[in-house]
């Protein structure tokens, strides 16, 4: 049967309606249950290996159009749809988005879905099926507000698969149920994405905004995401939902290679568990304790096949990111456990007397991370100057016990919903201009480095980056309620809201350029400043930085002398699907981060793919980027990540110095508190920031200020050498091939996994 014919059948059967008497939630549920079974109907990747992908989050965003590419079927239905007075964008805006995960980190686990199943390698991710995922944010009064985001509707990706396992902790029982999500590889089979559920969940347990009962764990470990690692409350729950995830993991994998027949002596040999941080770290000793209890493994023999199918991947270097458990919280959630990482600690002791290798410190901490490096076969950092600083300083004392361990993956996002599906336009001038070949061979995308003076692909690529700007201007305008000039120059910051990302220091060069147009300076063009962030909710500061982002926006946008040549949007409840509409329409991405705390980013990668200019410090990925594109295709700037360090390690920073030497800064850190903002604002939020930027700064950002004034100047300067500007946006597509995470999972598989 045609594609046609069996949705016709679908909305029949389901709605007894037409397609065309459907209203679009209607063709959605039909078009999803239609995918679900072409879905099902592909074969199962397979091998004699699987990477087992274990993650807190997976960041998976509506999957219609990615499944729909994947299938080769997009544009057929497509046509089908607008045949009948529908479109899939319309479609697609019925669909709930699944927000199950923080930011990058999650973001990253399902782009490496989608490889590792486009490679065609066997490959499955285990993760927990959080009803309400991360909070839906809110703005009321220019503060943010967190509410739940229930996204599972009696339609869904998801399948119940009746497989159930008894999850045991110190004080009750649980039994999980597995939720399964096909992955489709694009042109390949199937690989799955396994959540966990708790039986016995109670969605009622949540009362005001995103309030529940803590300590009823039963009922409530698979409610909500945790919202980053700054939240101080719930840190038992979260390690109940860590290990809830970590015995499930087991189960499942332990189950497989004993259905597969494997000699669980051998597991090596057909599984390998990547380690999503140290988030699934307790699977380590999860799976040495049923080694040995129940099938009568020794010790030695388990620690030694666990070591050698696990593999660990920082994404973090900042001390207060790295998880260390006191002891006590373990002995409460999983006792069980205790005796094994005590028998893992004391081998460690009696090998390494260095007390900063030690799996359980002086305070009775577990040090999650240690149990990965010594106990596992790799570790990798995300980008090469992050893996440079874990091996010279963070985890120097590991690197030099284990050198062989270490190892660098880039990260990398997928070409088919960052670019295929997000940039059609785009994606369909490249297929006229250099061949459809980068759709499996991301490099090939260089080819386009030939056209470079050719102005007819110059004035296309401006083109389509003008018509992406236009639909975001309507979808802001109905959504934000806020006007914007389609011929301005759009500059962007969307990501978690972090002090070491500096969204403050982005607010500081806003204060300054608003008061330079009071003062009569104008730019030659209007610039539209917009921001999207998510504050953890127990994370203070971050959440004044997004009141000052608020209320400078209502006072510059607000203001005639200043909003035909400024405006600021801040966008509420940023997410995936926000960002696929952002990312094609921007000119300056903004990757400002104190040099050496940004571990990659990924969003760098994404702006640069549909042709934005990067605005960034030599951190993380940004600093690959600058390597491709070379000085004349991006705007660098600040302290170099040696520097910011030896800043740290002399504790030598004084903001206050900074502050007092250059009016500049000056004057616009004392807006934050001027008369002006405070008519709007709330003085304890303003007061606070005003303080902390001015007594402590821990990241840093009065440091590189100035410098950022003046190299964005030059940017926006640049951007009316309007020829030089399209040059500059096709250099970077050209060479955004290496970030593609096809590229990423290669390297895994050849350096790590090695699957085939
Ligand atoms: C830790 C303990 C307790 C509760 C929560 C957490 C927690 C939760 C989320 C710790 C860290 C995270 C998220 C980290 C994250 O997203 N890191 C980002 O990972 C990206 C993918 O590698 C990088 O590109 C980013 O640079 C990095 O910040």
């Amino acid at each position: 049967m045609n594609l046609e014919r069996k949705l016709t059948t679908l909305t029949k059967k389901m709605y007894d309606k037409t397609i065309r008497q459907c209203t679009d939630a209607e063709v959605y549920n039909c078009v999803l249950q239609l995918t679900k079974e072409l879905m099902a109907d592909k074969p199962v990747i397979d091998g004699d290996k699987k990477v087992y992908y274990i993650s807190m989050e997976f960041l998976i965003g509506k999957l219609l159009s990615n499944n729909l590419i994947n299938l080769g079927i997009y544009d057929e239905m497509s046509a089908i749809l607008a045949k009948k007075g529908k479109t899939l964008a319309a479609i697609e805006e019925a669909e709930p988005e699944p927000s199950l995960g923080n930011g990058g980190l999650g973001r990253l686990a399902a782009c490496f879905l989608d490889s590792i199943a486009s490679l065609g390698l066997p490959g499955d991710g285990i993760g927990l099926n959080y009803h309400f995922g991360l909070f839906k944010q809110v703005f009321k009064k220019h503060l943010q507000n967190a509410e739940k985001n229930k996204w599972i509707e009696k339609n869904s990706w998801l399948t119940n698969t009746g497989v159930e396992f008894e999850v045991a902790f110190g004080d009750k029982k649980v039994t999980s149920v597995l939720y399964d999500i096909d992955v489709v590889g694009y042109g390949q089979g199937c690989n799955k994405l396994h959540l966990f559920d708790v039986k016995g969940l109670d969605e009622k347990l949540v009362k005001k905004g995103i309030d529940f009962d803590k300590t009823a764990t039963d009922k409530n470990l698979t409610l909500f995401l945790y919202p980053d690692d700054s939240d101080e409350a719930g840190n038992l729950l979260r390690v109940y939902q860590e290990y809830f995830m970590v015995s499930n993991a087991a189960q499942l994998i332990i189950r497989e290679l004993k259905q597969k027949g494997v000699d669980l002596y051998e597991m090596d040999k057909h599984a390998v568990i990547q380690i999503n941080d140290t988030h699934p770290t307790m699977v380590i000793p999860e799976l040495i304790r049923i080694l040995t209890w129940e099938e009568d493994f020794t010790i030695e023999d388990a620690i030694q096949v666990v070591s050698k199918t696990c593999a660990y991947t920082n994404h973090t270097i900042l001390a207060e990111a790295l998880e260390k458990w006191p002891l006590s919280y373990i002995e409460k959630v999983v006792p069980q456990l205790v005796p094994i990482i005590k028998e893992l600690n004391a081998r460690v002791k009696k090998q390494y007397k260095d007390p900063k290798v030690q799996i359980i410190d002086e305070s009775k901490r577990v040090h999650m991370a240690h149990i990965d490096i010594h106990y596992g076969f790799s570790v990798n950092g995300v980008a090469a100057i992050h893996t440079d600083i874990l091996k010279e300083t963070e985890l120097n004392h590991f690197y030099k016990l284990y050198p062989e361990k270490f190892n660098n993956k880039t990260n990398g996002i997928t070409f088919r919903r960052w670019l295929l599906s997000c940039n059609r336009e785009l994606a369909d001038l490249l297929d006229a201009t250099i061949g459809d070949g980068y759709k499996k061979d991301a490099f090939e995308l260089e080819k386009l480095l030939t056209k470079k003076e050719d102005q007819k692909v110059l004035d296309a690529i401006d083109d389509i980056k003008k018509q992406k700007k236009a639909t975001l201007v309507s979808y802001i305008q109905e959504k934000e309620g806020i006007e914007l000039d389609p011929n301005s120059i759009f500059d962007i910051q969307v990501k978690r809201l972090h002090e070491y990302k500096r969204q403050q220091m982005n607010a500081l060069y806003i204060i300054h350029k608003y008061l330079e147009i009071k003062a009569g300076k104008k730019p030659v063009r209007p610039i539209t400043f917009i921001f999207g962030a998510k504050a953890a909710p127990a994370y203070i500061i971050a959440r004044d930085i997004i009141h000052l982002l608020l209320v400078m926006s209502d006072i510059i946008n607000k203001d005639p002398e200043v909003s035909p040549y400024m405006k600021l949007v801040m966008v509420e409840n940023y997410n995936v699907s926000y960002a696929e509409k952002l990312i094609p329409a921007c000119d300056i991405s903004e990757q400002i981060s104190l040099a050496s705390k940004e571990a990659s980013g990924t969003g760098n990668m994404k702006f640069m793919l549909n042709g934005a200019v990067t605005l960034g410090t030599e951190d993380g990925a940004n600093v690959e980027i600058h390597e491709l594109v070379g000085d004349e295709n991006i705007y660098t700037f600040g302290k170099d990540s040696d520097t910011v360090i030896a800043h740290y390690a002399k504790a030598d920073y004084v903001s206050r110095d900074y502050y007092e030497q250059s009016p500049v800064i000056k004057e616009a850190v004392d807006f934050i508190v001027s008369k002006q903002a405070l008519k709007i604002g709330n003085k304890e939020n303003l007061e606070r920031l005003y303080n902390e930027l001015l007594n402590k700064d821990w990241f840093m950002t009065l440091l590189d200020l100035e410098e950022y004034i003046e190299v964005k100047d030059k940017c926006f300067a640049d951007f009316e050498d309007r020829e030089k500007w399209k040059r500059m946006m096709l250099v970077n597509i050209a060479k955004a091939g290496f970030f593609s995470s096809d590229r990423t999972i290669e390297e895994y598989n050849r350096d790590i996994w090695k699957l085939r």
